[in-house]
């Protein structure tokens, strides 16, 4: 079990009257500023930080935690972009040392799953220049009309960028196209971090913060929803993170069309940026805290465990995570390649009720919009 204490005795513990006067404001669920946000990373504690965000999840979601059934397909990692953090992509020059996918072998995967209950498909991929709009809009209407029940997730908004940019649309009318192709969201890669200063030293060829969050808007603006994630542990500053998570609150404030925020850890195996050392746990854990408590309009925060590894996820959910993403089944590649202790993720509705359960929670298997599918209450899957 979770050891849960109330704020008021978590706030007995500590004398610092900033810190004190954000336990009070969460207590009243008051908005924080910027500047507590930053004051939070600075002084607050992982006890302290942490109680404070078990609070808002228990108020939010009682002792339920989310996963969903889902696989991934990712056509190519092959990339007009350099990010410097990415372990997995390879130049078009380059092409023969990684992989591009045609539409039937992306249709062999998802008959791999006749009579399964998954349902999602997850696409994100490299910017390949030769899969454009046209290519992605025949796939999406293959896999719906072989699968109308799979819900289509996919396409970075880096993805999305160059697709319409190259197919000479504007934002609105691409993610029309897609739409109609049968894309109902958005995963969240390709944030980041907005702030140009980060930007342009880990990622700077591809979209822009504003160009990643008018791409969410647009689609937000058609019915669609969307999820936002942030690369943290590497460059950036206390500053930076809180910044692109007030980005995106804004976004929120305006659409509500976010399903919900992952932080993404910076893993270092086999990529430019291998010199960084990699952030310990105790911050990692702290990070998911103050994003469950400054990002006040996301009702979900998810620690995708094919990243953190099963064991650091199973810890976030002691610190206002209540969703651990879906089973994956080794479809994954892009963390395994960066290092992830996860070589072949994957993880039967069995494995992840047991680790939700391990921890006094309770598993729920949830859609892509987090509508409930299944309540396990004693935990037999
Ligand atoms: O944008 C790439 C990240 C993202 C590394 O929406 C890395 O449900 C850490 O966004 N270390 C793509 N992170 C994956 C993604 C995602 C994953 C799971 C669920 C959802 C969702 C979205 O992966 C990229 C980048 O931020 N990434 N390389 C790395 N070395
Ligand atoms: Fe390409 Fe995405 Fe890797 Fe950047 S993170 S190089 S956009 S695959």
């Amino acid at each position: 079990m979770i050891p849960q204490l109330s704020i008021e005795e978590v706030a007995k513990q500590y004398s610092d009257k900033q810190l004190l006067a954000i336990a009070d404001k969460v207590k009243n669920q008051q908005r924080l500023t910027e500047e507590e946000g930053v004051l939070l990373f600075e002084k607050g504690e992982l006890g302290f930080v942490g109680a404070l965000a078990a609070h808002i999840s228990r108020r939010l979601h009682g002792d339920k935690v989310y996963f969903n059934r889902n696989f991934h397909i990712e056509p190519t990692n092959v990339c007009v972009f350099t990010c410097n953090f990415c372990s997995y992509s390879r130049l078009y020059k380059h092409r023969d040392e990684g992989w591009e996918m045609g539409i039937e072998q992306m249709l062999d995967i998802v008959r791999k799953y006749d009579g399964q209950a998954v349902t999602e498909v997850h696409i994100v991929g490299g910017v390949h220049p030769k899969m454009n709009l046209e290519f992605f809009c025949e796939l999406l209407t293959k896999i719906k009309a072989h699968r109308p029940d799979l819900h289509l997730k996919g396409f970075t908004a880096v993805e999305l960028d160059y697709m319409f940019r190259k197919a000479k649309l504007s934002i609105e009318e691409g993610m029309q196209r897609l739409k109609d192709a049968g894309l109902q969201s958005l995963p969240g890669g390709g944030a980041e971090i907005f702030h140009p200063e980060i930007r342009e030293q880990i990622c700077a060829d591809k979209v822009d913060g504003e160009g990643w969050l008018k791409i969410h808007e647009t689609a937000h603006n058609l019915g669609m929803h969307s999820n936002a994630t942030m690369l943290y542990g590497h460059v950036e500053s206390y500053a930076h993170r809180v910044d692109h998570m007030s980005r995106l609150r804004a976004l929120q404030d305006k659409t509500g069309g976010f399903n919900c925020f992952i932080p993404l850890k910076f893993r270092n195996k086999d990529n430019d940026m291998s010199h960084i050392p990699e952030v310990s746990v105790i911050e990692d854990m702290r990070l998911y805290a103050i994003a469950r408590i400054f990002m006040d309009n996301f009702r979900n925060l998810k620690a995708y465990w094919p990243m953190l590894g099963r064991q650091s996820a199973q810890l976030t959910l002691a610190f206002g995570v209540n969703d651990l993403d879906g089973t994956i089944d080794d479809t994954t590649k892009i963390y395994s390649m960066a290092g992830s202790e996860e070589q072949t993720p994957a993880m039967s509705t069995e494995q992840l009720c047991d680790l939700i359960a391990a921890v006094g929670k309770t598993p729920v298997e949830r859609d892509t919009l987090y509508n409930e599918i299944k309540i396990y209450e004693n935990t037999t899957a």
